[in-house]
């Protein structure tokens, strides 16, 4: 029978006397209007055709329905709303079943939950998200979802907002089957279910759970909102769900998920959302070519340098690193295998895929081996005549059409390029250690770097599942040029009488995991001190100085390696020590400074502004393309709590929201 459209975004067609709806709404079968409208047109066509027994609902290419249109998010209501739809599948008088042909997102899982029967394909996984997005799921989900797999694995679901394959789906009763031929079984399911009296999920009673792993999975939930008002409000609905009415415990979640949705936390993690997709994307670079990029070499196998291999080798590159001895190369691979090992330790890793990837890995003292490369990174000691003598010898091993990255954190990758004999295959590629974990990496772009050689490794860094942001040279790259802006004002403070764990408290009650002066000592205070003191002869004589950070590192406090930095660990935790606050004393009365008392709003909106105005700076001077992808960065490298948006994001919506 020939395919009927029953909007833009829904076909049918008859199959063996069931109706087979099709949502096909590129990129992702988002439940935009029109997928909505053609879902309620097909079931009311469906209702008037006696010969047809059921429905199916599917979606075209790899994604079931990834859920809600979020584009449409704060703009007028269009008829009919996720909420009608869903209600019109449950209480439908003929079989409706999902066949999950992929991913069942949010307003996607609530679809299959509404349906008689679910089957699902190998590739079917589930999952609300909703939260992730700063609010709960508002079709549903919190009262349909414990009513198949009971109240402590909704919370889990829903509360965490992770994705469950298939074959967790089936274990937890969310799916009835799952198949190869998952669209023949879902019409055999619809023949079954003909004439027999419907699963109305809404209408099933809560399963009982224990209270002890209801208890479990909300502490869980809880002790990971740090902050963020919807996994509390998730599970405060799932919860609900086991001692109100379908009707109002249904209320009560749209009530909440329409006040969550039009939160400023939502809209910050909505902005993220949209902002990780951006990231990467450069006009210029739309028609141009990457090159293939199979074989890494990666010289200096230290922790850094082990962390990209893991990185490459676990996105199933070849490896080749490079160390100057023999015995550094063996150090070198065991540290890599060690870094493998503790994934497969920890479950992120099978024992199968870690030895793949050894088996993709060589460790050797001979460079010569980097004539194999498609891209060399170097990852050795942050000295500029290290790396330039290293990028001359590469030169005169390497393939013409081989790209040289350099991981440097501090030094002008242009002075490198520059270096070298063909300068426009040299390109930055700041990791952020440790380099497995870790999402961002701050893709440098030098003054002549070739476009297909910046092109090769922004695709190279999202095969290797990272986060790359664009940027110009300066001193820092956009990320740590903001982190010393942030950490001088932080100082400043301090100089007029803020105690730094006055400063870290403020900044950890707004979401960082950790203040400013506890990450200073957690990295070590000799690199800034270093890079201070580099910069001694041509600081501004004008520009304020603060110099208890260079009394603490004369005097060997060096942070939490050495026992003792802004703060004293000698008792093993992090305590305010009074030699630091002597210090800081004697460094006040020195300038003549009467110290005065800072609340912790005033502490975070300094600290936010100085983010946000030397992000300003960067995307003026053309460093940063957009200011979404500075609050990539500060989210990502920086702790930024990700709730609220980023620093470009507070300093737009506080500018908007001024009269
Ligand atoms: N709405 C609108 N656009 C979306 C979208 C969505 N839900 N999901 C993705 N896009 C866009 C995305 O911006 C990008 O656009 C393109 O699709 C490809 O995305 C009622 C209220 C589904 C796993 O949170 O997790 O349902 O950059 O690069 O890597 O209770 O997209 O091409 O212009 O991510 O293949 C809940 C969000 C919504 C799922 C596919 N659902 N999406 O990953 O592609 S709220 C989500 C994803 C809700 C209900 C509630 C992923 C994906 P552009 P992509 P992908």
């Amino acid at each position: 029978m020939s395919a009927m459209r029953f909007s833009e975004s829904v076909t049918g067609t008859i199959l063996d006397g069931v109706l087979v709806v099709t949502i096909d709404n590129p990129p992702v079968n988002a439940i935009s209007a029109h997928v909505r409208q053609g879902l309620v047109e097909a079931l009311d066509h469906a209702a008037a055709l006696g010969m047809v027994v059921g429905v199916v609902i599917t979606g075209a290419g790899r994604t079931f329905v990834g859920g809600a249109d979020i584009k449409e998010f704060g703009k007028p209501p269009v008829e009919p709303t996720l909420p009608e739809v869903i209600e019109r599948i449950e209480s439908y008088g003929k079989p409706v079943v999902a066949a999950a042909n992929g991913a069942a997102l949010g307003g996607g899982s609530e679809i299959a939950l509404a349906c008689h029967g679910r089957v699902a394909s190998d590739k079917g996984n589930f999952g609300m998200p909703e939260v992730k997005l700063g609010i709960v799921p508002g079709a549903g989900g919190t009262q349909r979802l414990p009513r198949l797999i009971g109240i402590a694995a909704a919370i889990d679901l829903i509360g965490s907002g992770r994705t469950v394959k298939a074959t967790e789906a089936i274990a937890l009763g969310l799916v009835d089957s799952v198949e190869s031929d998952h669209l023949d079984a879902a019409l055999s399911l619809v023949h079954d279910l003909a004439g027999e009296p419907l699963r109305r999920t809404g209408m099933l009673e809560v399963p009982v759970s224990e209270p002890a792993d209801v208890d479990a999975a909300s502490k869980k939930v809880l002790s990971r909102a740090r902050g963020q008002t919807a996994p509390a409000e998730a599970v405060r609905l799932v919860k609900a769900a086991a001692h109100v009415e379908l009707k109002q415990g249904l209320a009560d979640e749209r009530a909440t998920f329409v006040r969550l949705r039009d939160s400023v936390e939502s809209a910050a993690l909505r902005h993220v959302f949209f902002a990780e997709r951006l990231a990467g994307k450069v006009e210029k670079l739309d028609n141009v070519t990457p090159r293939k990029i199979e074989i890494v070499g990666i010289v200096g196998t230290g922790l850094m340098g082990a962390g990209i291999a893991v990185a490459a080798l676990t996105s199933g590159h070849r490896v080749i690193g490079v160390e100057q001895t023999a015995e550094a190369a063996k150090k070198g691979r065991e540290r890599i295998a060690g870094i493998l090992d503790k994934s497969v330790q920890a479950g992120r890793l099978a024992a199968t895929v870690r030895d793949e990837c050894l088996a993709r890995l060589a460790v050797t003292a001979d460079a010569g081996e980097l004539a194999a490369a498609d891209l060399v990174i170097e990852a050795v000691f942050d000295d500029l005549p290290v790396k330039t003598e290293l990028f001359q010898r590469l030169d005169g091993i390497v393939r013409s059409d081989a790209i040289l990255a350099t991981n440097t954190s501090y030094l002008n990758p242009d002075d490198i390029a520059a270096a070298t004999a063909h300068p426009e295959r040299v390109v930055g590629l700041h990791f952020f250690s440790p380099a497995n974990i870790m999402r961002l990496v701050e893709v440098v772009a030098c003054k002549v770097t070739a476009p297909d050689v910046l092109a090769s490794v922004l695709a190279f860094a999202k095969k290797l599942g990272k986060l790359p942001v664009v940027c110009g040279v300066t001193e820092g790259f956009i990320g740590n040029r903001i982190f010393s802006a942030y950490r001088r004002e932080a100082e400043f403070m301090v100089e007029d009488g803020a105690a730094p764990h006055e400063i870290d408290a403020a900044l950890e009650a707004y979401g960082f995991p950790m203040g400013i002066f506890a990450v200073y000592d957690m990295a070590g205070l000799e690199i800034a001190w270093a890079r201070r003191k580099r910069q001694a002869a041509t600081r501004d004589p004008k520009a304020r100085y603060v110099e208890i950070a260079d009394r603490l590192c004369e005097t060997g406090r060096f942070g939490r390696k050495s026992g003792r930095g802004w703060y004293d660990y000698s008792s093993g935790e992090r305590a305010a020590d009074p030699e630091v606050t002597a210090l800081i004393e004697a460094v006040r009365a020195a300038k003549n400074i009467e110290p005065r008392s800072f609340t912790p709003e005033e502490i975070v909106e300094r600290l936010l502004k100085a983010m946000a105005d030397e992000g300003a700076a960067l995307l003026a001077e053309g460093i940063a393309a957009r200011s979404s992808d500075i609050d990539l960065v500060m989210i990502n490298g920086y702790g930024f709590p990700a709730h609220k948006g980023g620093p470009m994001f507070v300093a737009e919506t506080q500018k908007d929201a001024k009269p």
